[in-house]
């Protein structure tokens, strides 16, 4: 399984003020640390980019490529000029993060990847906004490949995303993504690819259980067809999981969080204690 290191984000403490003040030295030594930890892949999150995005993509792609020139790049931003101006400079293939079913997405970055030849990820949402279970995933994931036909994109570069919501906001939907993962792999022969952005699932958690709730949505994706995730390479136990460490993946706390994710537990911050 392709890992993405996600740590290189405008979200973050340390990364966010060092890309709006093109500072480069933390922005290489987290490239540097999530490719010792085991990423095979790093995301680039610019989030919006609003504000001179193109330049600012400029910057973040030298500096990472300049470290870690054997690393392939995701460039993640909504900005499509600031898209561009990054692919431009990748000297390996690119992964475009993201479209989605909407029509002015796949008219701004379908072509992109066909011009830079690039993979690209697909959001299962459509103009009605996030899916809310894995029928409507599916549809927005026809419609993506759809697209990927009429823009003359081969469907071998797409990564369907179920888009993963936090489990503290809508317990049930986890069992919908990996159900809409294990429908994506039925979806072509041979079957396209998929991807997760693995830490939604914990988003407004506290701290103790976040690993372990993203550890055991892995254990359960990965059966499903998961064939690549956005997440922390510098987390031991979900890495674990990645190399299918069996003491890892029969330990108690993955059994927990495995029924909490199930919705066979109801999930509550003090479920592991
Ligand atoms: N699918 C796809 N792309 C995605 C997502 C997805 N990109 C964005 C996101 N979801 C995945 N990436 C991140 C990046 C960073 C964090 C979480 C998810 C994160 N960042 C902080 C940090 O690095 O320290 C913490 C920020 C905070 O304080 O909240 O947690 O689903 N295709």
């Amino acid at each position: 399984m392709l890992v993405i290191g996600e740590k290189v984000n405008i979200m973050s403490k340390t990364i966010g003020p060092a890309m709006k003040e093109r500072d480069p030295g933390p922005i290489r030594e987290m490239a540097l640390r999530q490719v010792a930890g085991g990423a095979n892949v790093l995301d680039l999150n610019l989030g919006p980019a609003t504000k001179n995005g193109p330049e600012m993509m400029e910057f973040v792609v030298r500096t990472v490529q300049e470290v870690v020139p054997d690393i392939r790049l995701c460039l993640d931003t909504m900005n499509p000029e600031a898209m561009e101006a990054g692919l431009k400079l990748c000297t390996l293939q690119p992964i475009i993060n993201s479209t989605s079913a909407e029509r002015a997405r796949l008219e701004a970055f379908l072509p992109l990847a066909k011009t830079y030849e690039a993979e690209i990820i697909g959001l299962a949402m459509t103009e009605a906004g996030v899916s809310r279970d894995a029928n409507e995933r599916l549809m927005a994931a026809t419609e993506i490949m759809a697209a990927m036909m009429e823009f003359d994109v081969p469907l071998d570069r797409l990564y369907l995303d179920p888009l993963l919501l936090p489990i503290a906001v809508a317990q049930q939907q986890a069992l919908e993504a990996i159900e809409s993962v294990a429908m994506f792999k039925q979806l072509n022969e041979p079957p396209l690819k998929t991807v997760v952005g693995l830490s939604n699932i914990y988003n407004g958690c506290q701290e103790h259980v976040k690993s372990p709730l993203a550890a055991a949505l892995l254990a359960l994706l990965i059966p499903s067809g998961l064939d690549a995730a956005i997440m922390d390479p510098n987390d031991e136990l979900q890495m674990a999981v990645v190399r299918q460490d069996e003491t890892v993946l029969s330990s108690e706390t993955i059994r927990k969080s495995v029924g909490v994710l199930k919705n066979e537990t109801l999930y509550c911050n003090s479920y592991l204690d």
